[in-house]
């Protein structure tokens, strides 16, 4: 019978570029909660999928020459794509949603409208900065240094027709939640941000739908406008359950949600937007977000690694799927950010998965076949040391369930490793090898080496969650029967029957070489390198024509300063022979001194459709040379007159 519902979800990903480690790190954890529930018996549904929408898959899709429907189908469903990664992560979600389903599509439709009906959503215009990777809409005061605040990229000046969500009708609505429910957003460092950085200013209306690309669901009561992608992609945690839509039927059953998984930079979203929305649909709000950490690489996220392998397919390949997921929660807080590099990863398997319960499992296996011919006595005698490693097995689930009800993923493991590492204790404190020389000591034998069975069993059985393969493969080789492995038989010592037979098998983890395998990495690292530049894209040839039509111009520089509030734009004042001054943005303050500029002699495409940066108009541009980073302006010889065309 089942002790109730457990609702858990995962954010839906973008299908934008690979996905890293850092991903994984969040469908693990949400794949271990819902396993652990699971097997104490609970109906639970695991939720994760893909937000298809918007418009930087649009870009991405352009970029690639693909139709951007063509182009995610590819990314989610193509060989390796992300459905690929979850089936080689072993992650057991019940459902996968995609944004660009049927369903979902016309659930938003119903959902925008109700909104729209309710009084909550009104048409508007629309003047503010748009950070396009993140999706986001920021006033001037929310930038940092004049980017994005959660990104740190240029954002852009947009301005346009758009309708809104009175989301400043729900600030102390949203104050309100976190009073009377504290447990509502955790860990509780993350109430205090949204407190401090988004309710105490009080909230802003929310801008809900865009007009210049087309890429996302239509607002069908006004089919110029696409529903911002938020909105689009908050909901799909209802939708997936058959709100507003025929799809499924299991709304009533598991809403609200237990719990929605988080990455700490959208925690806002989640934790105000999203609650705001539901009780706009008059919908009952989730019991928990719990906003984890992000995994770090020198400091920084991790979309550009620098030397280290972060692919998890690669990473999996090299240690086995169980490994990698078991360090992911076993080394950092679930709740903190975490460094990660990959001696870290290998030293945590050597030290945890290789000796701690490797070890265990290999010496206790090898001592029954080779003192017992793989089958233990039914004669057995109790003695010193016992009762202790018998009372850990019997605490142990105790303990471990008040942690993994915290999320505390980190610990609750740590939990088990301090058993095991108990159950080595016993093996030093008892000598096997020496009761093993006296014919006598036989009984005394067989029951040391059942009591490491049975805190093997115990262990491996809360492990289940972390490395699942890996516990049934451990189950084979200790004689544990599928009774013997359930959450019940977890908080008992003395199931296994006392003539238990056991299997050797190999190694589940094998120890690696740190020195050997770091120089692996590297040098797959630097063949990784090499293929992408082989693999970089050959410029299509054009024709002479094609050629003609590109002005370039010989500029004098007038005047050349930095853009306020920019730390890559220079602002030129160019002579181009017209007799009117042509004025041209260029991102390379990096490289030159504003002043050291004036005077000096450039080449200008002078027939670029003119475009505003940071609100300044820049009318062609400069021409430059890149090289490893490094950014030259062409310069001509001074005795070049100003308006000469290239030829
Ligand atoms: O944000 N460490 O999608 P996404 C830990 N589509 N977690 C990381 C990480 C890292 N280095 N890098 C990314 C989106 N993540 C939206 C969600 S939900 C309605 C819409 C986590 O593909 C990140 O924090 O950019 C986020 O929780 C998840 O991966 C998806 O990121």
């Amino acid at each position: 019978m089942s002790k109730g519902t457990f609702y858990i979800t995962t954010p839906i990903y973008y299908p934008s570029d690979k996905l890293h480690i850092g991903h994984t790190y969040c469908t693990v954890s949400a794949d271990a909660m819902a396993r652990y529930m699971r097997m104490r018996g609970y109906d639970v549904m695991f939720l994760t999928g893909t937000d298809e929408h918007g418009q930087k898959i649009e870009e991405k899709a352009k970029a690639a020459g693909m139709e951007p429907q063509a182009f995610v189908d590819n990314i989610v469903a193509g060989k390796g794509g992300i459905l690929d990664l979850w089936k080689l992560m072993n992650i057991s979600n019940d459902r996968f949603i995609r944004t660009t389903d049927d369903y979902h599509v016309k659930a938003i439709q119903r959902i925008f409208k109700k909104m729209y009906d309710n009084g909550d959503i009104y048409k508007g215009a629309y003047k503010g900065l748009y950070c396009t990777p993140c999706e986001s809409f920021w006033t001037e005061t929310q930038l940092v240094d004049g980017k994005c605040p959660d990104c740190g990229r240029e954002v852009k000046a947009a301005e346009e027709e758009a309708y809104f969500f009175r989301l400043s009708n729900y600030t102390d609505k949203i104050l309100k939640l976190y009073e009377e429910h504290p447990d509502f957003l955790e860990p509780v460092s993350r109430v205090n941000e949204m407190v401090n950085n988004f309710l105490k200013p009080g909230l802003e209306d929310l801008c809900v739908s865009r007009t210049t690309f087309t890429w996302g669901v239509p607002v069908e009561f006004d089919p110029g406008h696409v529903v911002y992608v938020w909105v689009d992609a908050l909901s799909n945690y209802i939708t997936a359950l058959g709100y507003e839509n025929d799809k499924y039927d299991d709304y009533e059953k598991y809403w609200p949600v237990d719990v929605h998984f988080v990455g700490k930079e959208i925690v806002r979203f989640h934790s105000i937007i999203w609650p705001a929305m539901l009780m706009s649909l008059g919908e009952p709000l989730p019991k928990k977000v719990f906003g984890h950490g992000w995994l770090l690489l020198d400091g920084g996220k991790m979309s550009k690694s620098k030397g280290n392998v972060v692919d998890p397919v690669v990473l999996a390949e090299r240690y086995g799927v169980d490994a990698l997921r078991f360090f992911l929660l076993r080394e950092f807080p679930f709740g903190t950010d975490g460094m990660f590099s990959n001696e870290l990863l290998i030293s945590r398997i050597n030290t945890d998965l290789a000796n701690s319960l490797g070890n265990l499992v290999s010496r206790t296996v090898a001592m029954i076949e080779k003192y017992f011919g793989g089958t233990l006595p039914a004669d057995t005698a109790a003695g010193e040391f016992d009762d202790e490693l018998i009372a850990a097995i019997n605490q142990l689930r105790d303990t471990y369930t008040a942690q993994m009800d915290k999320y505390a993923f980190q610990s609750a493991i740590s939990e088990v490793f301090k058993v095991l590492s108990r159950g080595n204790k016993y093996i030093d404190e008892t000598a096997p090898w020496v009761l093993a020389k006296d014919e006598a000591n036989r009984p005394r034998l067989a029951r040391v080496l059942y009591n490491l069975l049975e805190t093997i069993r115990v262990c491996t059985i809360l492990l289940t969650p972390f490395i699942p393969d890996s516990c049934a493969k451990i189950f084979e080789q200790i004689g544990a029967k599928d009774e013997l492995i359930t959450w019940d038989a977890a908080a008992q010592y003395g199931l296994l029957p006392a003539d238990v037979t056991v299997k050797k098998g190999e190694a589940v983890f094998p120890r690696i070489d740190m020195a050997k395998e770091l120089a692996a990495l590297e040098e797959l690292n630097k063949a990784k390198a090499e293929t992408k530049k082989e693999e970089e894209p050959k410029a299509e040839p054009i024709t002479f024509d094609d050629f003609l039509k590109v002005e370039m111009t010989v500029c004098k520089v007038k005047a050349c300063e930095n853009v306020k509030k920019s730390k890559k734009l220079l602002k030129f004042i160019l002579d181009d022979g017209t007799g009117t001054d042509r004025q041209i943005l260029s991102g390379i303050a990096e490289f030159y001194k504003a002043e050291e500029l004036v005077g000096k002699t450039l080449v200008a495409c002078t027939n670029l459709a003119p475009r505003k940066m940071m609100g300044h108009d820049s009318c062609g541009m400069l021409l430059s040379a890149e090289k490893d980073g490094k950014v030259n302006l062409v310069m001509l010889d001074d005795a070049i007159p100003a308006g000469a065309k290239f030829c």
